[in-house]
This record gives C-alpha cells, structure tokens and sequence, in this order.
C-alpha cells in the first residue's frame, strides 16, 4: 500500500489535505476505487488553492470538490478531525482486512475472502488457510517485510548487488529506482533497475538470471525468489528478498530488467510515486499520446471503447528528460515526484 509523506507544506490546506490522503489510502486499501479517486481528486484540486478552504460553500466553488468531499473538509477544518477516519482505523473487520493485505503480494479479493472463511490472524491463516508458497514466505516473514527500511540499509543492499554485477559484466550499470530515488529517509522495499549500454532485454535478463541471481542466492544474500516475470506488458523483472550478511532481517527486493532503449521511460515508472506516474499517464493520453514503462508513443488508435488499436510510434524511450519535454511538462526531479 502507498503511503504518503503529505506534502510539501506551504500550502495552506496541508492539514487537510494531509487527512484526505489518509482517507483515499484507506479506501485504496479496502479496494474502494470510486473513493478512493474521489478523494485523490479532491486533494490534486486544494493544493492549487493559494487560500484555507474553511467551510462547505468554499470547497464548493472548488472544481472538482463535490457535496460529500466539501462536508469532509469543513469538518475537518472545524474541528481538526474526521470521523470517518477515526472510525476506519477502528473497525476491526478493516483492521483485519488490513492485516491480511500487510502478506506480499495479498490485495483485497483474496484478503476478504479469508475474512469471509472465517479466519482473523495470522496464525489462523498460516494453520488452516489454503496458502500458497509466497503467501506462507510473505506471513513467515510479515514483521520483516512491513518493516521500512533505513535509507543507508538500502544503500548496503544495492551495493552488494552492484559488485555481484560488476563481476559478471563490467560494463553492467544500475540505479535504485522507488522511493530511494525520490529521496525517502526510509523505502518499504529496494527497488533496482538493471541496464547497460546499448543491450536489448534478453542480454541483460540473461545476465541477471543465468550469472547475477545464481551469485547472489550461492552467497546467501538474496534468500527467496518470489516472483519473475517476463513479457511484452509488465515488461522483465524478478522480485525477492535479500539479508546483509549478519543480519536475519529478510528485506523486499524488486529488480527491473531495462532494454537500454527504454531506460528513461522505466525509471520514471520505477521512480514513481504511482500517483505521479497516473497522473502523467493521463496527461499524455490528453495530448493523445501514450506513456508506458517502455516509451512514450504517438498515433495511439484507439476504437469506441478507447482501448488500443496500434502501440503508435515511439516519440522516446531512453531519454527521461526528453519525456518530460515531448509531454511539455517541466522535469521535475525525483525529489518532487511525492504527489
Ligand atoms: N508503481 C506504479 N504503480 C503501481 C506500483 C508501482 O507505477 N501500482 C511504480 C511506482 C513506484 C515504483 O513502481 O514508485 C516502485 O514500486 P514500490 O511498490 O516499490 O513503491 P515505492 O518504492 O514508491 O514505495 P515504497 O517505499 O513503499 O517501496
Ligand atoms: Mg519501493
Ligand atoms: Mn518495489
């Protein structure tokens, strides 16, 4: 789940907007969609406000701020709380719900389904639930795994990563993507991207799974494999976990396997936050053209539905910069990605 630091804080609805996003992580989090964007909405539409909203008919007259939203913020402001919010966290069924999606990888269908069986702890899961491999890793390992991690620890983790690397291709490089790269003082799990010069997909993803991985697991630093993927959409990635030496404490690790073509376009979609890159993604399909973690794309056809037709043409895919150039937008540097 994403959490937010809340902002910037010269805005004079911070307090506001700081309880709005609670709630939008809330219903995010309980699979409420509608909600969840209804909130989101609300918050993107006050922090382009210069004065304190106070009262309903205020944040009526803000443009998309509706009915419901306008009464939430009044009484906010009014009275420094939301009782909704207080009321979320204490519900026991969300508490649980809540819990069970802490377990990697458990979103709310298989989550609400454990509650719907009957079961509401960990220890009822991990005795009479049929789990899967990952799902009884991701409750063995739940206290590490919720845990954030120190920014210097991430640091240790990539550098590790980057000497197994450099030994088995000199000319290997990586950068740490996610909420490292957006400057965290501390990031829920470590997130890499793989590349070099001028190699297509299938060199570095051969490099990484038949050298680099291997290594890695023989030293004892990475110590499960959760998941890989490759294919065309979600693109090449392995996800896992890794300990420094020494330490019993498993961390999250996702690596991104990146074609040197499309290096730009998947560190900002590594970079994130995901709120950013949604928000940049609708941006681009405004200017009817089409960002994704692989490029950016012009001549996008789309039929009744507005479902793809053609990929388009690549406008780019190496050059981060030049992304945010072509999409007219100003770059903002990583540190600036935290909506
Ligand atoms: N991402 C995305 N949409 C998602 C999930 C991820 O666009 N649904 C992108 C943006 C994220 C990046 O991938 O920043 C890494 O995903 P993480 O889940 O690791 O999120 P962060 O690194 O941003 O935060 P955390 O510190 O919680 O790991
Ligand atoms: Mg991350
Ligand atoms: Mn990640």
């Amino acid at each position: 789940m994403e959490k937010h630091d809340g902002g910037k804080g010269d805005n004079p609805n911070e307090q506001t907007i700081v309880k709005l996003l609670k709630m939008a992580d809330y219903y995010s989090a309980t699979g409420d969609q509608w909600r969840t964007r209804a909130y989101r909405q609300a918050v993107a539409a006050l922090r382009k406000e210069r004065r304190l909203i106070r009262t309903k008919q205020e944040a009526l007259t803000v443009r998309g701020i509706g009915d419901r939203l306008a009464e939430k913020i009044q009484e906010i402001v009014s009275i420094g709380k939301l009782q909704r919010l207080d009321n979320a966290e204490a519900d026991p069924r969300d508490k649980i719900l809540r819990l069970f999606m802490g377990i990697y990888h458990v979103g709310f269908p298989t989550a609400s389904r454990w509650i719907a069986e009957g079961h509401r702890t960990l220890e009822d899961l991990y005795q009479k639930a049929d789990l899967n491999r990952n799902q009884r890793i991701g409750i063995e390992h739940y206290e590490d795994f919720q845990q954030r991690i120190p920014r210097a620890e991430v640091a240790q983790h990539a550098a590790i990563v980057k000497k197994a690397l450099r030994a088995a291709d000199t000319e290997a490089q990586m950068i740490i993507g996610g909420s490292y790269r957006r400057g965290s003082a501390d990031c829920g799990d470590i997130d890499i991207l793989i590349f070099k010069k001028d190699a297509g997909l299938d060199q570095i993803r051969a490099l990484m799974m038949e050298t680099v991985i291997p290594e890695l697991t023989a030293q004892g630093f990475l110590k499960v494999a959760l998941a890989t993927t490759h294919h065309q959409d979600s693109g090449s990635k392995w996800h896992g976990a890794s300990a420094l030496p020494g330490s019993k404490t498993w961390r999250r690790l996702d690596l991104l396997f990146v074609p040197w073509a499309e290096l730009g376009a998947a560190l900002i979609y590594f970079t994130g936050n995901d709120y950013f890159n949604r928000s940049l993604r609708l941006h681009a399909s405004r200017k009817q053209m089409r960002l994704n973690q692989h490029g950016l794309y012009a001549d996008v056809m789309r039929g009744q539905g507005r479902e793809r037709i053609t990929q388009g043409r690549l406008l780019e895919g190496h050059d981060e910069k030049r992304i945010f150039e072509i999409l007219g937008v100003t770059y903002r540097p990583p540190e600036h990605r935290n909506p």
